[in-house]
């Protein structure tokens, strides 16, 4: 079964010019990019995307991390993967998420670090199942962002635009 897998590329991957080498680590495996934007992330979506750490003491600085206050990059590239095992291989690929733990020939274990105050620099998300891939990725792309139809969607009109939305 092919999966589909949310990527995103983080303000501190962003700010360190990283884009590249992430990109073609990710091409080694067979995975085919199906969609791809830049995203200048609002407090809602990174709040949305990170609901399950909401009682966690450090929720407020990973949401300012994201959102880019912290590198003076408002802006992550959000990515969606599709293939044969890609939760896997992907997670795989990107390592642990504390960078300090991941292997060092993992892309967390490569570019991450720890800052000072504490927070995972981890340089990508990679969605962790097929379940929350379709939360995340219903959540950053709509139906017409994407090459594939992975979800269930329907059309709307909207003025003199006929739009997609997830059902
Ligand atoms: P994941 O990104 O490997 O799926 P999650 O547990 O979903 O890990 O956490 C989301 C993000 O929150 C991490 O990528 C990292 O940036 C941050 N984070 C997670 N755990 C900690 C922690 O213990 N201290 C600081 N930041 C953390
Ligand atoms: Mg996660």
């Amino acid at each position: 079964m092919k999966e589909a897998v949310l990527v995103l590329i983080k303000p501190d991957a962003l700010q360190k010019s990283l884009t590249g080498n992430i990109l073609s680590r990710i091409s080694s495996t067979d995975l085919e990019i199906i969609g791809a934007k830049v995203v200048k992330v609002s407090r809602e979506l990174a709040e949305a995307h990170y609901a399950h750490l909401k009682d966690k003491p450090f929720f407020e600085d990973v949401i300012d991390y994201i959102c880019g206050n912290q590198h003076g990059k408002h802006k992550v590239i959000a990515l969606v993967y599709y293939g044969e095992n890609a939760v896997s291989q992907l997670r795989t690929l990107a390592g642990a998420t504390n960078p300090e733990e991941a292997d060092p020939t993992t892309i967390r274990g490569a570019y991450g670090r720890i800052t000072t105050k504490g927070v995972y620099e981890n340089v990508i998300h990679v969605s962790d199942s097929v379940e929350s891939a379709e939360r995340e990725i219903k959540m950053w792309f709509s139906p017409d962002e994407l090459i594939v139809d992975l979800y269930p969607s329907r059309t709307m009109v909207e003025g003199t635009r006929v739009i997609r939305i997830w059902e």
